[in-house]
């Protein structure tokens, strides 16, 4: 939910790009005292000469180089002094080292010492994947520099959060990180997460992945310089050089490899398959009764209703509306969207509203959980309630209060049982740009005491004392507000606008001007820890729309405050590409139909097709547009029963990915050049998509048409709807007169797809249903799948769970693996698609143990 609708003006004044110096003339580094042993290097980088470019120049860093695993290299460079700020160990943990040595490894480190100067090459082929020999590195108290050099014209992906082009411009291309929320943001602005990740695919000589973990605000600039050089350079205000690169080759390891250091995604309830409604601007808890059963009258299945703001009291988390949502009226609806085996989800916001009658507030701020400013008291800034303060994820009381909040006002027995929580406006999104819109003496806040809190004399960390090991919570004596380098944040020119101040000392010590984009996974995660409490074995769903590098172990994440255009519906498949392919985030969605503005009939048709294709699967909308609920056009409503009715008859298939991800970092949506690596016509391509490894899916993008060219990769594939196969030697298809229910899926060849045997209303009735197994043979007459089952809903399944490895070698299935999860269901029928059309064995098998079935 929850746009901003700031005057337009203030547009006006939201650029304030920055034209980098020139570098050249910076020495930079020398590399000396050398260590070098077989599975790590040291050496000291002494600074040549000062440049002080844009701030002062640190002047000995430390150089670790870790050859970690086999394919992961980790390259971190820090001050000697270990000041400077670096991710906390518990906000992201880093990966162990398993001291694999340099001579195994497929990424080799290689550097100049005089200017230091590093390289990065792939060991099978001797490809130079990163680069830095030409500009030595810039490493100053609030600007760090670090360039590669790449071939020209490279395939470069991630470096989220965007709704650019998934394949990422070469040239003149600046990707800004500084999480943001604006509504109708014009493309090439920051969003709401950072993602300082790319991978980088250089066609059948490999793939592979470059993180840097930071968290500061920078510009990655892709660019060419004069000469014709292709470069990729990182602008970073801060934090130190972190970097890990990953060998893949394979593109699909990438993303494995890199969800290994950032942690696997969580695995999700199965119930959040289902499909969700919301909207900001439900009048009534009677309204949202009307809307459960006008979805239940037209026969589409409606699995979770949300609440926004609304349920609010003044906007107030943890309140509801006395009148409009009476709290007795919401536990009905709860309890009975229960007994139908349906759920419920509300929303919280970070701000909360300062008033001594406020019991959130006062229970925080006995706890300590509120960002002070430097006088002691509490920051403060506006959100939906008005003026709030701001909960500091850092402090170590926090949690607790949050928890205890959940708790309570969450309680099944009195309050609301909620089946999950959204966590929104984390960015945090202030809508108040500066202190200017605060009172300074307010009306709601009687107690002196607590208007002005007592100041906290030792905010900072006393550094440790042996081994000269800093607190790597910051250098002091910076400027917090306006760095020399200036970020290409578009969102009110300076970092602290519509946002928290960056000067402000979280209770670690540590500042949110470097920990600003940490702000919403923060959230995020204590929430997910809340969730845990309240139900210790259940497995907690967030969602957050804020994020950052490894949100995924703990949040779903939808793409914000969108439009409903036909524009915004295609830029949702480039965005559902990186976030699940790239960033490692595989619960996520758009807002189907479109946040902002007014859903046209055919369009929001379309896109309740081709979201039932995408793992989360939610419509919303803004309280300024008009109801988009699918039941209220016939065609949208007739196109929704269709694609909930296969998404719901294919949802083992997507919830047995969720658990390959959530177990070892798996794509669950993979862009085609991950199975067609060699194939260039597939780099580009970004308005199709694989949902799992065997379903490709083509929907119409064009704006009210019904035709759709896309293109199907050298393969045997098999039209998902008519079981046809079709042979392609690589190249694009057209189809006409594609009605606005349909959407092109292909299976491909040498896959075996699950699917239960029929639909249901509610996730709960699916999962009775018994299987139909589809077997899809490839051109070399094999095919393999699996099938995972557990309980849908337990933290720990423990052994109560079936992993189902099906093959196919051309004349019989096998099933053979672990069957540990106990039920009564049965493959009632196999499939085995081909030349002479289908073929078909009725069953039953039960799923309790391996079975070989011949055809
Ligand atoms: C850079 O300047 C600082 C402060 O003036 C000085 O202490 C330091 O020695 C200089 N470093 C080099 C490498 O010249
Ligand atoms: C790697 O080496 C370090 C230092 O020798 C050692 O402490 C650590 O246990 C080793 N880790 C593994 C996984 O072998
Ligand atoms: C680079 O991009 C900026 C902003 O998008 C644009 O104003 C400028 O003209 C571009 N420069 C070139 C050389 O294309
Ligand atoms: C539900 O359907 C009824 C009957 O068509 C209609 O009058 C009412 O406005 C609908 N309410 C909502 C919230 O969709
Ligand atoms: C942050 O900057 C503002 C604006 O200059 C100033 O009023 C405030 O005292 C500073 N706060 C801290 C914590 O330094
Ligand atoms: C869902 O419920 C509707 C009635 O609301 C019913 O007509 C339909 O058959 C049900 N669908 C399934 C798949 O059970
Ligand atoms: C697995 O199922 C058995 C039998 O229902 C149960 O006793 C056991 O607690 C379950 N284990 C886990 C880890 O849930
Ligand atoms: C706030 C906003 O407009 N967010 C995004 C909505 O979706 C479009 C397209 O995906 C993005 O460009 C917007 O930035």
């Amino acid at each position: 939910m929850a746009s901003l609708f700031f005057p337009l003006l203030l547009f006006a004044a939201a650029v304030l790009g920055h034209i980098p110096r020139p570098a050249a003339h910076c020495p930079g580094y020398r590399a000396t005292n050398i260590h070098q042993n077989p599975s790590y290097a040291t050496a000291d980088l002494v600074l040549i000469d000062n440049c002080s470019l844009y701030s002062k120049d640190i002047q000995s860093l430390r150089l670790l180089v870790e050859y970690e695993t086999e394919t992961r290299l980790h390259v971190l460079i820090e001050d000697a002094g270990k000041e400077v700020y670096q991710v906390q160990e518990h906000v992201l943990a880093r990966p162990k080292t398993q001291n694999a040595t340099a001579n195994e490894a497929a990424l080799k480190f290689s550097f100049t010492e005089d200017p230091f100067t590093f390289t990065i090459t792939r060991a099978s082929n001797g490809e130079v994947l990163f680069d830095t020999s030409d500009s030595p590195l810039n490493f100053e108290s609030q600007y760090v520099r670090v360039r590669t050099r790449l071939p020209l014209n490279p395939n470069l992906y991630g470096l989220g959060e965007h709704s650019d082009d998934f394949r990422l411009p070469t040239s003149n291309y600046t990707r800004t990180l500084w999480n943001a929320e604006f509504p109708f943001i014009p493309s090439r602005t920051n969003l709401y997460g950072s993602h300082p990740v790319y991978f980088d695919h250089r066609g059948d000589s490999g793939t592979h992945g470059v993180f840097l973990l930071n968290s500061n605000g920078m510009d990655i600039i892709i660019d060419k310089t004069e000469l014709g050089q292709q470069y990729l350079e990182y602008n970073i205000i801060g934090g130190v050089l972190d970097f890990y690169f990953v060998a893949g080759p394979e593109p699909a390891e990438v993303s494995k490899q890199y969800a290994e250091i950032v942690g696997l995604p969580a695995m999700i309830p199965y119930w959040t398959l289902g499909f969700h409604q919301c909207k900001y601007g439900w009048p009534t808890i009677d309204h949202v009764a009307e809307v459960v059963a006008n979805y239940s009258a037209a026969g589409i299945p409606l699995e979770t209703v949300w609440g926004d703001i609304d349920y609010m009291r003044d906007k107030l988390d943890f309140t509801t509306d006395p009148s409009r949502y009476p709290l007795a009226k919401v536990r009905t609806l709860v309890d009975q969207l229960h007994q139908s085996n349906q759920h419920y989800i509300q929303i919280l916001d970070p701000g909360i509203r300062r008033h001594d009658d406020y019991g959130p507030y006062t229970r925080g701020a006995e706890k300590g959980a509120f960002l002070r400013a430097t006088d002691g008291s509490y920051y403060r800034g506006i959100q939906w309630p008005g003026e709030v303060v701001w909960p500091d994820w850092f402090a170590p009381g926090t949690q607790d209060w949050w928890t205890s909040e959940i708790l309570s006002f969450y309680s099944p027995s009195t309050g609301i049982d909620v089946d999950g929580l959204w966590v929104d406006m984390n960015e945090a999104s202030n809508m108040c740009p500066d202190m200017t819109c605060l009172t300074s003496t307010t009306s709601t806040t009687t107690n002196p005491r607590q208007q002005q809190p007592p100041p906290q004399p030792h905010r900072r960390q006393p550094p440790s004392q042996g081994g000269g090991q800093g607190p790597k919570l910051g250098l002091p004596n910076r400027d917090l507000l306006s760095p020399g380098y200036h970020i290409a944040s578009r969102h009110g020119g300076t970092l602290s606008a519509f946002t928290l101040s960056t000067n402000l000392t979280n209770a670690d010590g540590s500042h949110q001007y470097d920990t600003h984009n940490l702000y919403g996974s923060m959230m995020a995660r204590a929430t997910h820890r809340a969730l845990i409490t309240r139900s210790p074995t259940k497995r907690p769903f967030v969602l957050t729309r804020s994020t950052f590098a490894g949100t995924g172990s703990h949040a779903a994440h939808w793409f914000g405050d969108n439009a409903s255009t036909w524009a915004h519906y295609r830029a949702a498949i480039r965005q559902l590409l990186a976030a699940a392919a790239v960033h490692a985030l595989p619960m996520v969605g758009s807002d189907v139909c479109g946040f902002n503005g007014d859903a046209e009939e055919r369009m929001c048709a379309r896109w309740a097709v081709m979201a039932a294709w995408q793992p989360f699967y939610r419509n919303h909308a803004d309280a300024s547009a008009p109801d988009q609920e699918f039941y209220r056009w016939p065609l949208v409503a007739e196109a929704a029963r269709k694609a909930v009715g296969v998404r719901y008859r294919l949802l083992d298939y997507l919830y047995t990915a969720m658990w390959r991800a959530s177990r070892e970092g798996r794509a669950v949506v993979s862009p085609l050049w991950f199975f067609y690596p060699g194939d260039a016509a597939t780099w580009g391509v970004q308005t199709q998509w694989f949902l799992g490894e065997a379903l490709l899916v083509s929907p119409v993008v064009d704006d009210d048409s019904q035709t759709v060219r896309f293109y199907l990769p050298r393969d045997v594939w098999y039209d998902f709807w008519t079981g046809e196969k079709v042979v392609s030697v690589g190249g694009m298809v057209t189809r006409e007169g594609v009605e606005w229910a349909d959407i092109p899926v292909h299976i491909r060849g040498g896959s075996i797809v699950p699917m239960r045997v029929r639909s249901a209303n509610t996730t709960a009735e699916l999962r009775k249903e018994n299987f139909v197994i589809t077997v899809a043979p490839g051109a070399d007459g094999t095919a393999r799948g699996e099938l995972y089952l557990d309980d849908g809903e337990s933290l720990d399944v423990g052994d109560n769970k079936s992993v189902l490895t099906l093959t196919w070698n051309g004349r019989a299935v096998e099933a053979s693996g672990m069957f540990g999860y106990a039920t009564d269901l049965v493959i009632e029928r196999v499939v085995v698609l081909g030349d002479g059309g289908p073929r078909t064995q009725e069953g039953p098998w039960r799923l309790h143990k391996a079975f070989i079935l011949r055809f």
